[in-house]
Parts: structure tokens; sequence; C-alpha cells
């Protein structure tokens, strides 16, 4: 009786299951974070803006009234960093309160790098 000899070609080794990837590092990955970002336009009222900032982001009068004028001078600010879900709902808040004042400000988020 003969004796099957495997080859080295089709011998079925650990190796060639091509479907199988090998975990080179634990998995660390967190999710991503968003910026909110309030930007400046030439007809909200500042008082506006700083009770959006403290209604809104939890910031005392001081901050808020701080936040609010750097957005003024510079354009926009970063008002705060969230998950994502919360970004979406203070982006959402904000531009919901602004429209119903019929305020033009305008309040977005990004993803932070
Ligand atoms: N520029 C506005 C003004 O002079 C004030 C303002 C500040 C508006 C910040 C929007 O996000 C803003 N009345």
């Amino acid at each position: 009786m003969l004796e099957h000899q495997w080859m080295m070609s089709d011998k079925p080794d650990d190796d060639e299951d091509a479907s199988v990837l090998v975990q080179t590092r634990p998995k660390t990955k967190r999710p991503p974070l968003y910026k909110v970002l309030l930007l400046n336009d030439d007809y909200t009222p500042m008082e506006f803006v700083v009770h959006v900032l403290e209604r809104f982001f939890g910031m005392t009068h001081a901050e808020a009234f701080e936040i609010m004028l750097t957005v003024h001078k510079k354009g926009v600010a970063v008002v705060g960093v969230f998950s994502h879900e919360i970004a979406e709902t203070k982006v959402g808040q904000v531009m919901d309160f602004a429209r119903r004042h019929q305020h033009p400000l305008q309040c977005t988020m990004e993803r932070e790098e």
C-alpha cells in the first residue's frame, strides 16, 4: 500500500488562509471628537451671543463675554469639543434658538484631527 507524501506546495499549513489577519496591536481606537464652532456675523447682538454661550455651553458670563469677543474679532472660535452626538445636539440647539429669535448666528461642527 502506497503512503501519501505531502509535498511542500500542497501541505495545508496555518499560513495559507488569506482571510485570517493577524492583530498586530490591541484595538485602542477612541471615537472621534468634534469641535463646535461659532461664526461671526454683522447683525447678531453681542448680548445674544453671550446668552447662547451661557445657556448651551455652561459658561460663566465672563467666559462667555471673552469667547464672544474672540469670535467678533477673529471671525470664528471653538466653543467646545464633544462626541458626535453631543456636538450635533449643541449645534441644533444654537441654530434653533438663533432662528427663533431671527438672528443670523451660525454654529457648525468639525471633526478634530
Ligand atoms: N459681530 C456681532 C456684532 O457686532 C457680534 C457677534 C459676535 C455676532 C459673535 C456673532 O458669533 C458672533 N453685533
